[in-house]
């Protein structure tokens, strides 16, 4: 079993982008901008927002982020992104999900735009990575294929099983999977919660990416000899063998199936650092206007 190791691929792709940023900043242009908005107290959402712009940090790049109450109204929201986009300082706008119950996702994404989507969640992105234009990929399934890329997996011809069907994950890397490109040119099945005899369908996968949001949720007996298992969950369990009070664990039970595997990412260190990355890559495409060369912000 080989382990995929997110976090050092991630942090080779760092030091690219931040020579990258060096190369830009010595022509004399400005650093890559990137903003979040976070609205309420989520320790999760708080966490992933001070990674992310930690990250900017590391390579270089500005960041922003727009702290707004836990009972903001959704006028105000779509007020602040609104602001964001009319900020030419600034070349990408995420806001960081979940949102509370009284805020439509969805028109919040679509306030955003599209050009500065660098979560790549706007229909508009959606649909340009569907029909296989240029767009800002989610950045999940980003990190995903440039984690099979960079551990030279082949996906060309093989089966490729995904568990789950979210629209910011299990569907777009359903879209990439099966592309004509490299990575790509695998043959995909979409399971979920609804899907029948599961385990027949996931046995069959010689790559296996699981986004399925249920700890542990995968053991082996769903996991051919030799497959390539990609996990995507994130949990938090209480431990007291931590500072933090908990520890992080995935949708896979990861040493029954590590036993099978000929490659598995571990959770943390697997998909969520190269995640981050994504974004990273995303704000670099946004400041050099590679997506949307036509669009001139203001
Ligand atoms: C690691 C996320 C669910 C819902 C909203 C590194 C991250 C996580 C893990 C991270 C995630 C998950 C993010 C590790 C961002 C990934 O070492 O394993 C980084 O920061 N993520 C998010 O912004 O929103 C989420 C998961």
């Amino acid at each position: 079993m080989e382990l995929i190791d997110g976090k050092k691929i991630a942090a080779i792709i760092k030091g690219e982008i931040a020579r990258e940023v060096e190369r830009l900043t010595d022509k004399g242009l400005k650093r890559p901008h990137l903003a979040a908005i976070l609205v309420g107290d989520d320790p999760a959402s708080h966490t992933y927002v001070n990674s992310k712009s930690k990250a900017c940090q590391e390579v270089g790049f500005e960041s922003s982020s727009y702290k707004l109450p836990y009972d903001v109204s959704e006028k105000e929201l779509l007020e602040t992104v609104d602001f964001i986009n009319n900020d030419q300082e600034i070349d990408g706008l995420i806001v960081q999900l979940p949102l509370p119950e009284h805020i439509d996702n969805h028109k919040v994404i679509e306030a955003i735009r599209p050009e500065k989507d660098v979560d790549g969640f706007h229909p508009v992105n959606v649909g340009r990575t569907a029909i296989g234009l240029p767009s800002y990929v989610s950045a999940t399934p980003y990190g995903i294929l440039e984690l099979i890329m960079r551990s030279g997996i082949e996906t060309t011809g093989k089966n490729c099983v995904i568990l789950g069907r979210s629209n910011i994950v299990g569907k777009p890397m359903a879209v990439l999977m099966s592309r004509n490109e490299e990575p790509g040119n695998a043959t995909v099945t979409i399971c979920h919660s609804k899907t029948k005899d599961l385990k027949s369908v996931t046995s069959k996968a010689d790559i296996l990416i699981v986004a399925i949001g249920k700890p542990g949720f995968v053991t082996a007996d769903m996991v051919k000899e030799g497959a390539v298992v990609i996990d995507v969950g994130i949990h938090r369990i209480e431990s007291d063998k931590t500072k933090s009070g908990f520890r992080l664990i995935g949708d896979v039970k990861f040493d029954e199936v590590a036993a099978k595997a000929s490659h598995i990412t571990p959770v943390p260190g697997g998909v969520g650092p190269m995640t981050i990355v994504s974004l990273l890559m995303n704000t670099l495409k946004a400041s050099k206007k590679e997506i949307y060369p036509g669009i001139d912000r203001l």
